[in-house]
């Protein structure tokens, strides 16, 4: 791949501040210890918002080759948003991204297109760069419209970005019927969908900014599928859940990317 890749561990409802920051820890322990090469592959990890803090501390503090991002961000700058967090907030935490638009956060909150559209603004303007979750259900997938439903989703966000904007963007494909399923895509059916959603940015964006995106898989990632998936020329990295909640798992995941 011409990009470097990205694994990212989307951690969702899972540690608390002290299991996060004591994983980054042995993560980095396990990393180095294999000699791992930060600089040719990025990790990044997603703690829910209260562990966000503690992992800053800890990943300036030890000047940790590590990133991190939010699940999720309000639309919103401030005001009378009660448990909401804005994108200036999570970008005062050095966070680098915020993941937007997840199958789970489109299912479980009223997070509909214009709404990810915004967040995806919000991101942007906090000088952070979103990863925009898309991906088909089961039932596109059977209707064999799963390449245009994917392309379409990510249609919507970009269409009212400029050309400076979607080059920030980070799009993970994730087929809603691959996550937490076990079910992982064929590595030929991630690249197939990596490949569409490039080329439609090429159309809308140009080659430069097309080539520069990275486009990562998610659904059901694990150090025995990971190879494959990377393999794929359009696939940049991972956005992984199950796998990223142990830690020699990740660590042999980003070994492999
Ligand atoms: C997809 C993925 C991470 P999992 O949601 O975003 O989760 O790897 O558990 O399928």
């Amino acid at each position: 791949s011409k990009r470097i890749p990205l694994v990212a561990g989307n951690w969702k409802m899972n540690f608390d501040h002290l299991e996060a920051t004591y994983f980054v820890q042995k993560l980095v322990w396990l990393l180095r210890d294999a000699h791992f090469d930060f600089k040719r592959c990025e990790v990044a990890l997603f703690p829910s918002f209260t562990s966000l803090r503690s992992v800053q501390v800890l990943v300036e503090a030890d000047k940790l080759h590590v990133a991190y991002g939010a699940q999720s961000v309000s639309v919103t700058t401030q005001g009378a948003f009660t448990g909401d967090v804005s994108a200036d907030m999570i970008a005062h935490l050095g966070c680098s991204y915020v993941i937007v638009g997840h199958s789970e956060r489109r299912k479980y909150h009223p997070e509909d297109d214009a709404n990810i559209v915004d967040q995806v603004r919000a991101v942007l303007a906090a000088g952070m760069q979103p990863i925009l979750c898309v991906g088909e259900s089961f039932e596109e997938r059977r209707q064999g419209i799963e390449l245009d439903f994917a392309v379409g989703q990510v249609r919507d966000v970009t269409r009212d970005l400029n050309e400076e904007q979607a080059a920030k963007l980070i799009v993970a494909y994730e087929p809603v019927w691959a996550i937490g399923t076990g079910m992982v895509a064929t590595p030929q059916s991630a690249q197939d969908a990596a490949n569409a959603i490039r080329n439609d940015l090429k159309t809308t964006f140009g080659t430069k900014v097309s080539d520069s995106i990275r486009i990562l898989y998610g659904g059901s990632v694990t150090s025995k599928n990971a190879a494959e998936l990377i393999s794929q020329p359009d696939v940049d990295g991972f956005l992984i859940g199950g796998a990223a909640l142990d830690v020699e798992e990740l660590a042999k995941i980003a070994r492999l990317a």
